[in-house]
């Protein structure tokens, strides 16, 4: 006979969540999202992150571009900037550049990164600016109402397709490891303890950490990445994937009817700061670009 279900008191529950001390970064505002929405886990995974690793709230901001992922800043208790469509990374990389004491998430959905904003993330990636950059990706345009996005799967009628989409669809993994990302992962919002172990391996990573997390926009895609298709396609990465090896993580990026979870592929190199540091250091050395010697 099955073992009868032990009800979960909410007093309990709310002593378990409290526990762990993850809350204080959490802001007074109430996450404004549709219930259900997959961003509410990357509000529960970046805050036990902050807390896991112990980074002062004082000492975080989080930069968003525009979009119902990027109202993000707004729940956490950090530095915060909501800044415009698509600007989330040279926003970003000039808060990292002003003070690189910070530490740096910067978040956005797929039309924000791949679409306004594409142009800017090879930049980022092959500088290796050492920030996390977050890409909630639900595969269409949420704030909006539900229009297509590049990460829209083929044959996906939304609102600005009635027929179809007939647009293939980007790959995002595949083109952050081709830029030059030094972390690339994956995650999913259904799973949220991993999602949480990723932000934090994310945040930890010293210099460009990508991070796209698979989330299910639930108001307007009943048909594609819904929690019960998710949940039946993602699965983990092979135990014997080898994330120093970029065209093994590149194999792995290519196949996308089963997305796999995990760190594809990491690097350590020099960072942007670094190179701006040794290069201010060389020039003082030098003398080069003082006025009376040029
Ligand atoms: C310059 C500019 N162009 C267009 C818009 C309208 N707009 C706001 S959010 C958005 C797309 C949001 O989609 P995504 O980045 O995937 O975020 P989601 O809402 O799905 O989280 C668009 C087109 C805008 N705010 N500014
Ligand atoms: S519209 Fe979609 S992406 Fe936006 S909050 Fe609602 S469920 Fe989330
Ligand atoms: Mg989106």
């Amino acid at each position: 006979m099955n073992e009868r279900v032990q009800p979960v008191y909410l007093e309990e529950k709310l002593e378990e969540i409290r526990a762990d001390g993850h809350l204080e970064y959490r802001s007074k505002s109430l996450p404004t999202w549709c219930p259900g929405c997959g961003y509410f886990s990357m509000v529960e995974g970046l805050t036990t992150a902050l807390k896991r690793l112990e980074i002062d709230s004082k000492d975080t901001v989080v930069v968003s571009g525009i979009g119902c992922a990027s109202r993000f800043p707004f729940f956490v208790n950090t530095y915060g900037f909501h800044t415009l469509h698509g600007r989330v990374l040279p926003v970003a990389t000039g808060v990292k550049i002003g003070n690189d004491a910070l530490t740096v998430v910067a978040v956005g959905g797929d039309g924000d990164a791949f679409a306004i904003g594409g142009g800017h993330i090879p930049h980022a990636a092959r500088r290796n600016v050492n920030l996390t950059y977050l890409v909630f990706d639900n595969g269409i345009y949420g704030l909006t109402k539900g229009q297509t996005s590049p990460t829209s799967a083929l044959g996906f009628k939304t609102s600005s397709t009635p027929y179809e989409n007939r647009d293939a669809p980007l790959h995002p993994l595949m083109m952050l490891l081709s830029y030059g990302a030094s972390w690339v992962g994956q995650a999913y919002a259904g799973r949220q303890h991993h999602l949480a172990d990723m932000i934090t391996q994310a945040v930890s990573h010293q210099g460009f950490s990508f991070l796209r997390v698979l989330s299910p926009c639930v108001t307007f895609d009943k048909t594609n990445n819904t929690y019960a298709n998710l949940n039946t396609t993602v699965r983990d990465l092979p135990d014997d994937h080898d994330n120093s090896n970029l065209m093994a993580a590149m194999n792995q990026a290519s196949r996308d009817d089963h997305p796999a979870l995990g760190l594809y592929y990491k690097e350590d190199r020099e960072t942007l700061e670094q190179v701006m540091k040794a290069t201010a250091s060389r020039s003082v050395k030098t003398g080069t670009g003082r006025a009376d010697k040029q």
